[in-house]
């Protein structure tokens, strides 16, 4: 029975997975009988190989968290000068870019799976251009084979932010196993966690030596430090509770497929809602994130007028990825950030918002949740 009262307790966009407090204990043990708390112990090495495994991956390097780890990609792959990049991400997508002295190009995203817009990556080129840095936008796979086809034709690297993107495949293929590098996110409110993480994966042996210096200060024995590196290790206790997440992770994306569907079911006839993501047949998706988009001239109330009127209802909702970084007071004097240049993201970034999704919500709170949107329109 739908209730049109307000929930009586603040529904957030998301709720991390929490494990049993018995496994963190027992894993807690562990790690005190080992007396070793960080700095590549046992926890961290099985991680990496479960990861490995799980991710389909060649090779798989942890870290603290999925920022650190991608700017340690860009050092690793010594990109420099401008690397074209997607406006419509969270902030730490061009921030890397920044913090390697790199000028983020901004480039239009499709319109259709809100990713980098492969048909538009070449005109933006110039001798400076080292790299493309794609997001795989909640999860939805970039189109990879147009990107390298640009990336072979110039001669520059790849990096894909796969933060939202952990297990997705493409034709049964891990998503990491596309471009040069790409990394991942493992914060709490992703769909896989470590509390904090993140990781670096990629096919190359060389690079695994590489960034694992580059994540240690540089230290390669006691008496030589051979390059300017960060400390991007990932602790033993995360590192176990990733390793006891790992058992988790299946089962909570059957949970949020199962609500992707209501939400599917209650919004497919919604004039002026759209429910991403569109996605080829061969995609297996992680359903992280539940985004619609929101068509004020058809749905006759915008987005933020959605965003606020849901608040009045305890719904808690998250207009990921507004605004756009090309609009942040650092990036907007660049010429690329012009809305003339980005007209689809401009867009795009005025409609979206990210409903409610984590296992623990009842088909029940997500019939409501719907309801509570379709009592918005006019
Ligand atoms: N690239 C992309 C494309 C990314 O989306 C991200 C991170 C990164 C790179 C960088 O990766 P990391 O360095 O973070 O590993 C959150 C996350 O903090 C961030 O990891 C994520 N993207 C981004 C999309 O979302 P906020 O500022 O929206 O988080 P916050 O604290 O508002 O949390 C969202 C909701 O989750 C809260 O309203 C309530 C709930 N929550 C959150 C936490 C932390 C809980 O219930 N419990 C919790 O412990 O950034």
């Amino acid at each position: 029975m739908t209730n049109l009262e307000p929930f009586e307790k603040i529904i957030f966009v998301t709720r991390p997975v929490f494990p049993t407090l018995e496994e963190v204990t027992e894993k807690l043990q562990d790690i005190w009988n080992s007396k070793w708390l960080t700095n590549n112990g046992p926890q961290h090495t099985m991680l990496e190989r479960e990861l490995t495994e799980s991710l389909k991956v060649p090779y798989l390097s942890l870290f603290n968290n999925g920022t650190i780890a991608l700017m340690v990609a860009c050092q690793s792959l010594r990109l420099s000068g401008e690397v074209i990049t997607t406006p419509f991400t969270f902030a730490a997508t061009p921030h890397v870019l920044s913090w390697n002295n790199i000028t983020p190009i901004f480039c239009d995203v499709d319109k259709e799976t809100m990713n980098i817009d492969a048909d538009k990556i070449e005109s933006m080129i110039t001798p400076h251009t080292t790299a493309i840095l794609a997001v795989h936008v909640f999860g939805t796979p970039c189109d990879v084979e147009k990107i390298q086809d640009v990336a072979d034709r110039y001669g520059l690297r790849v990096v894909y932010d796969a933060a939202h993107a952990f297990g997705v495949e493409i034709n049964g293929r891990g998503i990491g196993n596309f471009g040069d590098i790409s990394m991942f996110s493992f914060h709490a409110t992703k769909l896989y966690h470590t509390v904090e993480g993140g990781a670096l994966v990629h096919g190359d042996k060389n690079l695994k030596r590489r960034i694992d210096l580059l994540k240690n200060f540089g230290i390669k024995n006691e008496e030589e430090v051979v390059m300017p590196g960060i400390n991007g290790k990932l602790n033993e206790i995360c590192a176990a509770i990733g390793r006891i997440m790992l058992g988790y992770v299946e089962d909570e994306r059957q949970k949020r497929i199962r609500l992707h569907k209501i939400y599917n079911e209650e919004l497919a006839d919604v004039d002026g809602i759209k429910l991403m993501p569109n996605c080829a047949a061969d995609v297996k998706l992680n359903y992280q994130y539940c985004v619609i988009r929101i068509d004020e001239k058809i749905f006759g109330r915008s987005r933020d007028y959605v965003y606020g009127a849901f608040k009045n209802f305890n719904v808690y909702t998250r207009k990921y990825f507004h605004p756009l970084c090309s609009d942040y007071t650092c990036y907007r004097q660049l010429n690329s950030s012009r809305v003339e240049n980005l007209p689809v993201a401009n867009v795009i970034g005025q409609q979206v918002l990210s409903l409610p999704m984590y296992g623990e919500l009842t088909e029940d709170d997500v019939r409501k949740i719907c309801a509570i949107l379709k009592s918005f329109r006019r």
